[in-house]
C-alpha cells in the first residue's frame, strides 16, 4: 500500500531533470518572446544545482525549426519565424547552467510537422526508458504550449511528472492560458512543486 510521504518530490535515483524550450527566441528581445520568460532561468538553475549535486541526469528539448517551417506565418502557420536551428535564437539561454553531460532533444526539425511536445519524433521516450527513468522534473517555457504538451505525454506514457510551477511561464495568447493549462496538468496527475519545496 502507498503510504504518502512528505520527502516523496525529493529528487532521488530514477528520476531526470526535463528542461523545455529555454532558447533565446522564448525570451524578452527574442521573436517568440514569453512574457518574464527569462524569470525561469535562475530557478532553473537552482534546479540543475540540486540535480548535479545528486548526479542525477539533465535533459533539455529546444526548438530546431528548418528556415521555412510550417508553423511560421509565411508558410500559413501561426508564429512569427523563431528557432530556426543554428542561430542566436534557436540557442539556450546564455545563462542557463545545463551541464556538459545534458543531453539535447531538438524536436521540430523538418519542415512539414510541428512538435510542441519533447517526445514527438524524437526517441525521448526511448533514451528516458533505457536510463531507467520513470520520473521526470519539467519546466521551462512555454506553459501553455511545448510544457504542456511535453507533459500531457509523460503522464500517457506512464511517467510521475513533477511540475516545476515557479520555472515555467506561458504565452498566454488569451488570458488565462497557462492558468488553465497548469489546471490541466495537475487534473491529469502532475504534482505542482517549487524549488522552496525541496532545496536543503
Ligand atoms: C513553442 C510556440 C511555438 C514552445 C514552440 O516552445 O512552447 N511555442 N513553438
Ligand atoms: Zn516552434
Amino acid at each position: 500500500m502507498d503510504t504518502p510521504n512528505r520527502n516523496d518530490c525529493q529528487p532521488r535515483e530514477g528520476d531526470a531533470l526535463l528542461i523545455v524550450d529555454v532558447q533565446n527566441d522564448f525570451l524578452p528581445g527574442g521573436s517568440l518572446a514569453v512574457p518574464r520568460g527569462d524569470e525561469v532561468v535562475t530557478v532553473l538553475n537552482r534546479y540543475l544545482d540540486i540535480f548535479a549535486m545528486q548526479n542525477l541526469p539533465v535533459y533539455a528539448t529546444r526548438d530546431w525549426h528548418p528556415e521555412r517551417h510550417c508553423s511560421f506565418r509565411a508558410q500559413g502557420g501561426t508564429w512569427p519565424p523563431h528557432c530556426v536551428a543554428g542561430t542566436y535564437g534557436a540557442e539556450f539561454a546564455a545563462a542557463l547552467q545545463l551541464p556538459p553531460a545534458a543531453v539535447i532533444i531538438s524536436k521540430a526539425a523538418a519542415a512539414e510537422q510541428d512538435a510542441y511536445s519533447g517526445f514527438q519524433g524524437t526517441g525521448l521516450d526511448a533514451r528516458l526508458h533505457a536510463a531507467n527513468i520513470r520520473r521526470l522534473f519539467i519546466g521551462g517555457l512555454a506553459t501553455d504550449y511545448c510544457v504542456l504538451n511535453t507533459v500531457r505525454d509523460a503522464l500517457r506514457l506512464g511517467y510521475r511528472v513533477l511540475l516545476l510551477g515557479d520555472a515555467i511561464r506561458a504565452v498566454d495568447v488569451q488570458p488565462g492560458d497557462g492558468l488553465r493549462a497548469e489546471e490541466e496538468m495537475t487534473g491529469l496527475g502532475a504534482q505542482r512543486i517549487t524549488v522552496e519545496g525541496i532545496a536543503g
